[in-house]
């Protein structure tokens, strides 16, 4: 691995390592590669044309979509399908799963990609970061019949490939096959990622918690403890609180620079708010390939046994003495 390697040499110099197929997978990272490009362009330029806003529909989480939302969504799917590379889909602002068959292929292709187009995006209209992201599993379900719900209510220990797009000050991929975690930063000027962030590491400890501080009265006891612990003037505290409100920016720096995101369950979200498949299961993935940590409090993540497509849990996840630290409140309470 070599700093400033592009995308596509890394993917080529790390097919070996992958113990599937090597080369639908390859295949599948440089589909999202190039989604991500096209995604970034329209997301950078958002504030001059007519495409930021409310698109006046609702997703099946009843979130207003932005059109940014209905646009990466489109574009996931587009280019993930037109390539003859996955046999099913799953979005966030999709309903129902999708079933992937172009005609020749007969439900050959072995992988299902479960996504959330645009992450954080009622950010749009503020210009702050949003993010892609994205995760991977081989079905289980037989070769050349449709693909079923079972193939995407997989444990996220069955993940293959995880990562996300953030569109920030600069537009990075980070994702991981199970071999670490590498960020790749895009050069939009010629339209190339180079490898800018190799093997990325949450470092044990940290001084930055991440949670929406306006829904404390609402939160569980074990996280009202632990905020105050963070605030308490003691040793290396108290902590920074830094809540960007997009997911996919409150983990990419707190991986860089040590800190905890939590979004517990409440008496407004019973069962947090972030979305088990397509949200927790990835980042968790990437958590803890990065040295982190990620669980609901009490359980990994990672071992949550799923039961519906857009179920959500709560979210503890960062660097790993922060997440214990949390989690020992939570069982405290
Ligand atoms: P709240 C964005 O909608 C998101 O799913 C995450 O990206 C973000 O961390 C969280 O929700 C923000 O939610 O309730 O704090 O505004």
């Amino acid at each position: 691995m070599s700093k400033n390697q592009t995308l596509g040499e890394f993917i080529i110099e790390n097919q070996a390592s992958f113990k599937y197929t090597s080369g639908e997978l390859s295949r599948l990272i440089n589909s999202i590669r190039l989604a991500a490009k096209v995604v970034n362009h329209e997301v950078n330029k958002a504030g001059l044309v007519d495409i930021i806003g409310a698109v006046g529909s609702t997703n099946v989480q009843g979130e207003d979509q932005q059109k940014l939302d209905v646009y990466a969504n489109e574009i996931f799917i587009q280019t993930l399908t037109n390539r003859n590379i996955v046999c099913g889909i799953a979005s966030e602002e999709e309903d129902d799963f999708i079933v992937v068959n172009s005609q020749d292929e007969n439900h050959q292709n072995k992988y299902v990609v479960l996504i959330d187009p645009l992450d954080g995006s009622s950010n749009i209209d503020v210009n702050v970061s949003v993010g892609t992201i994205f995760s991977v599993y081989r079905r289980v379900t037989p070769v050349g019949t449709p693909v079923q719900l079972e193939d995407f209510l997989q444990k996220g220990n069955k993940q293959v490939a995880a990562g996300y797009v953030i569109y920030g000050t600069s537009t990075m991929l980070v994702y991981t096959t199970g071999h670490g975690v590498n960020g790749f930063t895009l050069n939009p000027a010629i339209g190339s990622y180079y490898l800018s962030h190799p093997d990325m590491q949450f470092p044990e400890d940290g001084k930055i918690y991440s949670v929406n501080e306006g829904n404390y009265t609402h939160f569980p006891q074990g996280v009202k403890d632990y905020i105050k612990y963070c605030q308490q003037e003691e040793g290396d505290r108290p902590y920074t609180s830094r809540y960007i409100g997009s997911l996919v920016s409150d983990f990419h720096r707190n991986m860089i620079k040590g800190g905890i995101y939590i979004y517990p369950k409440s008496s407004k979200n019973s069962d947090g708010k972030l979305r088990l498949l397509y949200e927790c299961n990835p980042m968790a993935f990437l958590a803890e390939q990065a040295n982190g940590k990620a669980s609901d409090g009490f359980t990994r993540i990672l071992d949550i046994e799923p039961t519906e497509l857009h179920q959500r849990v709560p979210f503890f996840c960062g660097s790993k003495n922060m997440v214990e630290k949390a989690e020992e409140f939570m069982k405290n309470a």
